[in-house]
């Protein structure tokens, strides 16, 4: 590899970064030195052949940005909503007259989001976001590249939605859950088709189990239009993204909420009985009773590898009160002897379910964990 192919390595690493932690964003001074992967590069060593197309670069780049109107073509600042962000724009709802703009994005505004709170100017045609307000919550999930995602932000509740039909997992909800405690969300437990439960599902004595442990549940079908009564009562305040498997009717428990949106929803496949991921970018809605949600795509894995194991224990709300009594202080609750929560577990007072779910995912803390089928 030449000195030259070396360069332009470094500074394409150097950009991906820069995109990543704008606040290390300059304007000439990565000329005169550059440091990323212990190595400096300084401007004597480049030749004007390298800096030219170095500036080459620079130039596409920036035409990359798209039409973004100048400064001179905008109007005020003024205060605004993120609902939805697509690739290099957003639908900005401008707070005083509800009205919705598609956006530019200024350069280097970072990760962009349902839920932010942005000043935006506006332009002939649409407008441009150019700051992004500080955020009160922001809820991450790994990307299928291991890289943690930007999913939405300033979220008060966690609305986890499970179904008969796919089939719902333990040990997901307690990945939600433990994301929630962590947040510092509200969760909400939501069933939904109801009408699809046989009998001899054992769907609600998981909800019950649930209950048991203090979360907030309720069972309802979005289709037969039953239960929506009682949900509406959690929703009407803040902002509620609603998150699980692809299929299980986020959207749909979300259309049947809001009558006046047209909002897609998708029939499972037939061979799996799995979603199709019909929704595909997280959006923003204001309900006429009151509050806000966020629909958002499903996924069928959430890794939570950005997460110690001990918060991943802190995560399952009545472990607390056990988990500091070890008799060792880095009790890895494994094996040890005098482990408080193996002795509760053994006794019955946390349930081995719930046990089992956290040990798994301790277990999988290591392994990038996301698949999207
Ligand atoms: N029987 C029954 N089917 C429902 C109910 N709610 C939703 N469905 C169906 O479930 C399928 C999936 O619904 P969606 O609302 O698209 O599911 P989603 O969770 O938004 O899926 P993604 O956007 O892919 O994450 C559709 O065929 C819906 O009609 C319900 O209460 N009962
Ligand atoms: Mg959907
Ligand atoms: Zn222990």
């Amino acid at each position: 590899m030449s000195w030259g192919e070396k360069f332009t390595l470094q500074y394409d690493r150097f950009t991906a970064v820069r995109q990543v932690w704008p606040r290390y964003q300059t304007d000439t001074s990565w000329l005169s030195f550059i440091t990323y992967g212990g190595t400096i590069l300084s401007k004597r060593r480049l030749s004007k052949q390298q800096i030219e197309r170095v500036q080459k670069r620079r130039t596409a780049a920036s035409q990359t940005s798209g039409s973004i109107p100048s400064d001179d073509q905008l109007g005020a600042e003024q205060q605004g909503l993120v609902l939805s962000h697509y690739g290099k724009q957003a639908d900005v709802e401008n707070s005083g007259e509800k009205a919705v703009v598609r956006c530019h994005l200024r350069a280097n505004l970072g990760n962009i989001v349902a839920g932010d709170r942005v000043i935006w100017r506006a332009g002939a045609e649409g407008g441009v976001v150019t700051a992004i307000l500080p955020r009160d919550s922001e809820l991450h999930r790994p990307d299928s590249f291991g890289k943690l995602k930007l999913v939405a932000a300033n979220v008060t509740r966690m609305v986890i939605v499970i179904a008969p039909e796919p089939q719902a997992h333990a040990n997901l909800i307690d990945r939600y859950l433990v994301v929630a405690e962590t947040l510092n969300l509200e969760p909400l437990l939501l069933l939904n088709k109801q009408d699809l439960l046989s009998t001899e599902s054992d769907l609600p004595t998981l909800l019950a189990s649930y209950a048991a442990l203090g979360y907030k549940t309720v069972q309802i079908s979005a289709r037969a239009d039953d239960g929506m009564a009682d949900l509406r009562q959690h929703l009407h305040s803040g902002t509620s993204i609603f998150v699980g498997q692809s299929g299980v009717g986020k959207s749909s428990v979300i259309q049947a909420l809001l009558p006046d949106h047209a909002i897609k929803v998708g029939a499972l496949s037939e061979q799996e009985q799995k979603g199709r991921h019909t929704t595909t970018y997280a959006r923003l809605y204001h309900f006429a009773f009151g509050g806000n949600c966020i629909d958002s795509p499903g996924i069928r894995e959430f890794g939570l590898w950005h997460m110690s194991a001990d918060q991943v224990a802190e995560g399952f709300r009545e472990f607390r009160s056990y988990m500091h009594s070890c008799r060792f202080r880095n009790c890895s609750h494994k094996h040890e002897p005098g482990c408080a929560l193996l002795g509760a577990v053994e006794q019955g007072r946390v349930s081995a379910q719930r046990f089992q779910s956290y040990q798994q995912i301790i277990a999988s803390l290591d392994a990038v964990d996301v698949r999207t089928d």
